[in-house]
């Protein structure tokens, strides 16, 4: 009898064993669902960045980077084009064969887009532009655009010059201005420029000429020499980004000439774009720049409110335009109205921390 019931006794505890057994995850099951449910739930963004070729764009890419977490839901493949359309338009196809959710573009350039975002709508894949803008025949090839309207800044920054030389009955006449362009074809380049370049016809200033800088110090510096060797009254340098302006600098303290604002008195007057690099805002605070027009590079959370809006099935706007304001060194020109707008300008008097809210 005792050995019958120590039998099923043995029997029950082997079928509860097995139960345990067959309900227990493995360690590597439980990964690799975990894995699973990481990668089914979260988002997958292919951002095809254009470079790293200023501290913008390293403020740009960040914020995407900072923006795009796997804690946030989101798997970010980043691919930094390093100035070249091509590698972009190689990026964006990689992007397409990995299936990704959506695809991001920051354009280096604004033409030569259609047949590769052609190819993104013909997998279904939506795609945002970033920064710059990209100029194709049908807008449909891209779900929408955030970003700066560049010749507005362009405009601000002429009409903050306008006043500052009104202010202090400088004739228009007598402002002989270069202009250090971003790189030729992008969109903060073409807007910047037209600017200027609209402003020193209606305002009557010389606009002695326009040299390609690339957005970069090195080149600035570079282009900034050769129009010191070229020019011999060059009284204000319009800079299309802060790096440029920083090496602007440079070769004007090399060249033994001083930046600053008394422009009737052989000094160089230095306006810029971004206010992103601290040592060119640390140059409005002392004086060597005079204004930076504010280019916000914090684009990350902005595409991800338009990611959400489409995940719920939302249309979001085509355009999303930041706004942007000024920083100056004085208070000399409080504020600079553009097309009836009034633009507020921020005296520079402490440097660090965020500049950008
Ligand atoms: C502007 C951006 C420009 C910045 C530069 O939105 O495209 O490119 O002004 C950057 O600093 O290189
Ligand atoms: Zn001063």
């Amino acid at each position: 009898m005792m050995a019958r019931k120590k039998f099923w006794v043995a029997v029950v505890v082997i079928i509860l064993c097995i139960f345990i057994f067959l309900g227990r995850e493995s360690p590597q099951t439980a990964d690799k669902e975990e894995e699973e449910t990481v990668t089914e739930e979260s988002i997958v963004v292919g951002f095809s960045q254009l470079g790293a070729e200023s501290d913008w764009r390293s403020a740009n890419s960040e914020s995407m980077r900072a923006t795009f977490t796997e804690e946030n839901g989101y798997k970010l493949i980043f691919e930094d084009g390093q100035q070249k359309q091509a590698n972009q338009i190689m990026a964006i196809r990689t992007f397409i064969q990995q299936e990704v959710d959506y695809i991001v573009l920051a354009p280096v350039t604004e033409t030569g887009w259609d047949t590769v975002l052609q190819e993104a709508k013909d997998a279904g894949i939506p795609v945002i532009i970033v920064d710059r803008m990209v100029n194709v025949s049908d807008e449909s090839l891209f779900v929408c655009w955030v970003g700066s309207d560049f010749e507005l800044e362009g405009r601000r920054a002429a009409e903050w010059l306008n006043q500052y030389t009104q202010i202090h009955d400088i004739p228009p006449e007598e402002i002989n201005i270069v202009n250090i362009q971003g790189t030729i074809g992008a969109s903060a380049q073409i807007g910047r420029t037209k600017g200027l370049a609209d402003a020193s016809r209606s305002n009557g200033w010389n606009l002695l000429e326009a040299v390609p800088g690339d957005f970069t110090r090195a080149k600035g510096r570079e282009v900034m020499e050769s129009l010191l060797k070229k020019y011999n009254n060059i009284n204000v340098v319009y800079c299309e980004n802060d790096n440029e302006a920083l090496g602007a600098i440079d070769a004007i303290e090399t060249a033994g000439k001083r930046v600053g604002s008394h422009i009737t008195h052989g000094e160089i007057m230095v306006i810029s774009f971004d206010g992103v690099n601290q040592e060119a805002m640390q140059h409005v605070k002392d004086g060597k720049i005079r204004c930076i027009a504010e280019c916000n590079p914090l684009h990350g959370p902005r595409v991800r409110t338009i990611i959400e809006m489409l995940e719920e099935g939302g249309v979001p706007d085509k355009f999303y335009y930041v706004e942007e304001g000024m920083y100056t060194h004085d208070d000399t020109v409080k504020s600079v109205t553009v097309d009836g707008k009034v633009y507020p300008v921020t005296v520079v008097r402490h440097v660090g921390g965020e500049n950008f809210h």
